[in-house]
């Protein structure tokens, strides 16, 4: 799915702002069919749930509405007219005036409805968008709704970042031509100095096509005709970790001279490969440093903010991170295009976490019901998550800071039924996108004794706390069992291992000269007790530390105002540990560290 983006054919008006804003049942029982009865304004983009001081509208089970009205530019008379929503976190449902014109479900993907026929150029429209946050086995990520005793709905879900909704991303209105291109996909390739680019160009109507590469300073280096086949690009400059690249494919669609629809979509050329226990970029060994994210600040919650977005890549540059995974779910697609920019390589996760009821049973192992079955994760769980994937890689796969999908993050892989549940969603990422490796960050409780489903896949990506919440304060025990740990699965799947979480939290002002959980001092010692580890294991190709900074959690979990294992804290100061992180990433160039180095 393309990104609005300005044309000489196209044009796009920005919806964000001020919306009315109210939940379910406070404003009718038809929001939608007029202006929204409610004294409240909500921003966008923004979660909602920190906006306001009422508890009821922070705890909400259901939906709540955002209303406004829209003028349609006078120029667009003969144009296609379409509402692009980036997201609507966890479910939308878009009414103009006041007809229903588009649903959704999924929080972090978007979805478009083309209004032509219900709007007017420089007439005015009412637009009402339903937003519901709802999550239950058969959502992605999954949840349960229960009911209190004294009658309040409540959402439990398994995850400990807080459930924020609401319109996090922003919503546009823009114009198409008739006839106009809908999607675009670049594959590339290196043959020496030499890069390919194979294009596939689908438009609305059949239509030709031309196609042109310029590279930074807007010179043209390739050229061709028809809606696929492959361009070469002579002396190419490959897109590299740190060292950022971009060509733009123009695409054309052309009737005689007159151009009909034109769209400018970046790539990079660049490779991605897995081979033996090495994961390679442009045929080098890459080293991954950096972090698990959220998408999490204070009041906005998940709501995209590009001063966030320049800041914390500013910190990811300054600690020598050269890599993060969007965890848990996809980013809005302004970061993605940062990343593509500035040279930061991702990995690209989809919603699914939490399908893990082993977790229920907690560490002690206590009896829990089984994650995958008719009555648990089923059939629709799995439908869900097969849209998930299709839905991010059709968003995503052009970009070239992308470099491998990450499916779940710590499904039950030790349970039966895990199989069955994954084998066909590994097969959807690799038929719709052949060229990137396919991963699942793996729980702690699945070893490579237990685990089903690690053969599926071509990185083992670990999330593990040896030291945290195993070995907890006995960092000699936790570096043994770790390194333990880490050449099982080296020895038993010989693929690359990235340490995709590995983290103890850590209050900033509190200090000890024991090895005291909690201190900053013992965050320090616990990375230092795991860095000698990977230093030491061949395999490990990769170190995420959990997490790029403190983020928000659910209230029905054990924690000190949020997860505080963030080498920033939520405002985005450093803790100690970020100081050593630097020491050590800054000097590694993109290469593993050696135990002796
Ligand atoms: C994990 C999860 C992550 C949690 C983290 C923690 O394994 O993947 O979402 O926040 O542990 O801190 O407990």
């Amino acid at each position: 799915m393309l990104r609005p983006r300005p044309t000489p054919t196209r044009e796009v008006v920005n919806l964000d702002g001020l919306w009315r804003f109210a939940i379910e049942g406070s404003a009718g029982p038809c929001p939608w069919a007029g202006p929204l009865d409610t004294p409240l304004e909500a921003a966008v983009p923004a979660s909602y749930n920190d906006l306001f001081t009422d508890a009821a509208i922070r705890d909400h089970v259901g939906w709540v509405w955002y209303q406004r009205l829209v003028r349609v530019p006078r120029g667009w008379a003969g144009e296609r007219v379409v509402l692009r929503l980036d997201a609507a976190t966890h479910q939308g449902r878009v009414y103009v005036d006041d007809e229903l014109v588009a649903e959704h479900q999924g929080g972090y993907t978007p979805f478009e409805a083309d209004i032509t026929r219900l709007v007017r150029p420089g007439g005015e429209f009412r637009l009402t968008i339903g937003v519901g946050n709802e999550l239950t086995n058969t959502t992605i990520p999954p949840g349960t709704i229960t009911v209190s005793q004294d009658g309040r709905r409540q959402q439990k879900y398994l995850h400990d970042f807080y459930n924020y909704a609401g319109l996090a991303r922003s919503v546009w209105l823009y114009s198409v031509p008739a006839v106009h291109i809908d999607d675009i996909t670049v594959v590339t390739s290196l043959d020496g100095t030499t890069g390919t680019v194979d294009y596939t160009v689908e438009t609305s109507a059949p239509a030709t096509v031309r196609v042109r590469v310029l590279d930074a300073t807007g010179t043209e280096v390739a050229a061709s005709s028809g809606a696929n086949g492959t361009l070469r690009i002579d002396h190419v400059t490959p897109w590299q970790p740190g060292a950022a690249y971009l060509y733009d494919l123009v695409v054309d669609i052309v009737d005689r001279e007159a151009v009909v629809d034109t769209y400018t979509q970046p790539f990079g050329v660049r490779t991605v490969e897995v081979r033996g226990q090495e994961f390679l970029i442009n045929g080098e060994p890459f080293y991954f440093t950096g972090f698990g994210k959220h998408e999490d600040t204070p009041v906005r919650g998940k709501g995209h903010d590009d001063a966030y977005l320049v800041h914390d890549f500013q910190l990811m540059k300054w600690v020598g991170a050269n890599s993060f995974r969007t965890s848990h779910y996809p980013y809005a697609e302004e970061v993605l295009d940062f990343a593509d920019r500035h040279g930061i390589v991702v990995i690209d996760e989809t919603a699914a976490v939490g399908l893990n009821l082993a977790v229920e049973g907690g560490l002690a192992g206590r009896p829990h019901r089984p994650t995958f079955s008719g009555e648990t994760f089923n059939d629709d769980t799995r439908t869900a998550h097969a849209e998930a994937i299709r839905e991010l890689i059709a968003r995503d796969k052009n970009h070239p800071s992308v470099v491998m999908w990450c499916l779940a993050n710590e499904p039950s892989s030790h349970e039966e039924g895990a199989r069955e549940y994954f084998e066909p969603l590994v097969g959807l990422a690799r038929k719709l996108d052949p060229t990137r490796p396919v991963s699942y960050a793996a729980v702690m409780f699945a070893t490579h004794h237990s685990d089903r489903i690690m053969d599926l896949f071509d990185v083992v990506c670990l999330n593990r706390y040896y030291g945290w919440y195993v070995a907890t304060g006995d960092l000699i025990t936790a570096e043994a069992f770790l390194e333990g740990e880490l050449r099982g699965w080296a020895e038993k799947f010989d693929k690359p291992i990235l340490v995709s979480e590995y983290g103890a939290d850590a209050l900033p002002g509190l200090h000890s000269v024991w090895d005291t959980p909690w201190t900053e001092e013992y965050q320090l010692a616990y990375l230092a007790a795991n860095h000698r580890a990977f230093d030491r294991a061949e395999a490990v190709v990769g170190e995420h530390v959990w997490n790029f900074a403190d983020f928000q959690t659910s209230n029905g979990i054990h924690r000190v105002d949020g997860n505080r294992k963030g080498v920033f804290t939520r405002d985005r100061r450093p803790k100690s540990a970020a100081h050593a992180l630097r020491a050590r990433w800054t000097r590694l160039d993109n290469r593993k560290p050696r135990a002796a180095d």
